[in-house]
């Protein structure tokens, strides 16, 4: 055993936990552990606000898979990091965030930069704890840790007083120890996910996909905190069942596979919402029936019997029941529901003697490629010296990346289309914040995954509100050197809203102007040390977006100048059901 100090020890700790990078911002009560990390080799990127920070953290954690790794001061650090960790949460977004607190004695004061930190943050974590003695910071990290990526992923915080790794004060010193898988276990005893799907019901689900007509596969996010994509593609091809992927769950099925339907909900493609719509069994993976994919609730999916499979059995039953609840990791259970199927069927059958003991289903398949016909997705092409339209910005965006580009986006307008008119062919290629909808996530969120895959390239897109929000944060790419790319659709409106009034308050503008060029986008990139380009006609556009991809050594800015005009569609609007959906009215008559 070695003597130590508290801030040292959290430094090893996270050091013992294979952290690479932490985001964070010093201050005056993390100061003692901001030491330490001048001789680790941890790299610690500084950001400009810590919401900044905890974007950074799950973008990384996005990208890689890895949890991403945040550290702020108290008080108005910790409260400015809140927003992230409610995004992680609604995502399941494994990151461990580390917060300074005040000296021991003076807690429960209010002290100088003192906040309730475990109080406020209670409802947005997965678990969180103020430690109060040097000596327990190990294992507190170790659980951090292991609660953070087990399970269902999400945030951690690890409130941290001042007196405790301050090495001047006698309460920091400690004697080295990194708790064993033993201790780790035995420290939490009531916290053992359930991984492993209940054989019974393995076997009541191949039942019933054995026996549908209109089956269709949910793909939620849980896929790829699953690493379920390849387990998926294989019971999906097994049983020519074809899959729709939520906003989380982009990636995770490719869009270029003959079953893919893309992606369904509120700005859902038409065939993937009404696959859902009319089928007779949905088999849902690591998705949540959020309330932007059901619509109202009580007309969603009628006739659709349910299996449901999740890692966090609170998710079974809680918008919609299901008829075989199976709580475990995706992976595994799909693993298992391919051999179940198989087995059924005859284990000794080849893939084609697999797909005749189906009822026929040809005639679903072809309902579903006939909607894919009659309602593509559609917009009216920018022509030169028109105003430009953001479907065609990312058309050319899309067409001009590697196919493993990474992509994040704001929340609004730029976020659907992002979502519609991307190519998602690779699992974590795409970095959104889907359950909070952040604004203001996309810039920071692009650092992270660029950091954490350096190999990559990464895209930012972005509205023109969203960009005000968190902007800064390529003051820190730019002296990091993280070369991430932004474009920027400038529509001059908080759009999303501006839909919303257009359609539902009788045009009705209200707040959500912001004017073309104020601020001067690209005065301001170029300010915090990007490249930056304004790109207002069509055929600007492919030149611009080379230029940028070229660009490897700093964060490139494109502004683009779109049509305000553009509205998202298809669009279930709030409070109807998916049958309500409506289509561009560019798809002429006849069209819904
Ligand atoms: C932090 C935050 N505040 C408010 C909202 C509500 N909201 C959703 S989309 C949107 C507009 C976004 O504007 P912009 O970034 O320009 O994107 P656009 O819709 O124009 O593409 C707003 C205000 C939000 N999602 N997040
Ligand atoms: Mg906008």
């Amino acid at each position: 055993m070695t003597t130590t100090n508290g801030g040292e020890a959290l430094i090893r700790s996270l050091e013992m936990e294979g952290v690479e990078v932490i985001f964070g911002l010093p201050g005056g009560a993390i100061l003692p552990v901001y030491d330490p990390i001048i001789d680790s080799p941890i790299r610690h990127i500084l950001v400009r606000h810590e919401q900044g920070a905890g974007h950074m953290a799950e973008g990384y954690a996005h990208a890689t898979g890895r949890p991403g790794v945040a550290m702020v001061t108290s008080g108005p650090g910790a409260t400015n990091i809140v927003t992230p960790l409610a995004d992680a949460y609604m995502d399941s977004i494994p990151m461990v965030c580390i917060t300074g607190q005040v000296a021991t004695p003076a807690i429960g004061t209010d002290a100088f930069q003192e906040c309730d930190t475990v109080g406020i943050t209670r409802g947005v974590t997965k678990h969180n704890e103020l430690v109060t003695r040097a000596e327990d910071i190990p294992l507190a990290i170790r659980q951090a840790f292991h609660i953070a990526t087990t399970g269902r992923p999400g945030p951690v915080l690890v409130d941290i007083p001042k007196d405790i790794v301050d090495p001047t004060n006698p309460r920091s010193a400690m004697d080295w120890h990194w708790p064993t898988d033993g201790d780790l276990a035995s420290s939490l005893p009531g916290y053992k996910p359930t991984t492993k799907g209940h054989p019974r019901k393995i076997k009541d689900a191949a039942q019933l996909i054995l026996t549908a007509r209109r089956p269709v596969i949910y793909a939620g996010g849980g896929i790829l905190k699953a690493r379920a994509a390849e387990a998926l593609r294989e019971l999906a091809e097994l049983c020519d069942i074809p899959v729709v992927t939520t906003l989380m769950a982009r990636g995770a099925f490719p869009d270029d596979h003959p079953l893919c339907l893309g992606m369904p909900g509120m700005h859902g493609n038409y065939t993937a919402v009404t696959s859902m719509q009319q089928s007779d069994l949905l088999i849902a993976l690591g998705s949540r029936f959020d309330d932007r994919v059901t619509g109202k609730l009580d007309g969603f999916a009628p006739d659709a019997k349910i299996i449901h499979v999740d890692v966090d059995p609170a998710e079974l039953g809680k918008v919609r029941r299901p008829d075989v609840p199976i709580v475990g990791d995706c992976r595994l259970v799909i693993e298992e529901l391919i051999i179940a199927i198989r087995s059924l069927v005859g284990s000794d059958k080849s893939r084609d003697e697999v797909l005749d003991a189906f009822p026929d289903r040809s005639a679903w398949r072809a309902t579903l490629s006939g909607w894919q016909e009659l309602y593509p997705l559609v917009y009216e092409q920018s022509e030169a010296g028109d105003l430009l339209k953001p479907q065609y910005v990312l058309e050319e965006l899309r067409d001009r990346a590697p196919e493993d580009c990474i992509v994040a986006s704001g929340v609004g307008q730029h976020q659907m289309w992002t979502s519609q008119y991307w190519k998602f062919n690779h699992p974590y290629t795409w970095v959104n914040s889907g359950g909070l909808g952040t604004m203001g996530f996309s810039v920071p969120a692009a650092i992270g995954a660029k950091v954490g895959r350096p190999d990559r390239m990464v895209w930012a897109v972005d509205g023109d509100g969203c960009f005000q929000m968190t902007a800064q944060e390529l003051v820190t790419a730019a002296t990091e050197r993280i070369p991430v790319k932004v474009a920027i659709l400038n529509n001059a409106y908080l759009g999303m809203v501006r839909q919303w009034q257009e359609m539902f308050y009788d045009e009705r503008y209200s707040e959500v102007y912001l004017s073309p060029d104020l601020p001067d986008y690209v005065k301001w990139a170029e300010a915090m040390g990007c490249i930056s380009m304004r790109v207002e006609s069509p055929e600007e556009v492919g030149p611009a977006i080379d230029k940028a991809n070229e660009i490897d050594d700093r964060p490139v800015v494109l502004e683009f100048r779109t049509d305000a005009a553009e509205k998202v569609y298809p669009m279930v609007p709030s409070g109807r059901t998916n049958d309500d959906i409506v289509v561009d009215p560019g798809l002429g008559e006849g069209s819904r």
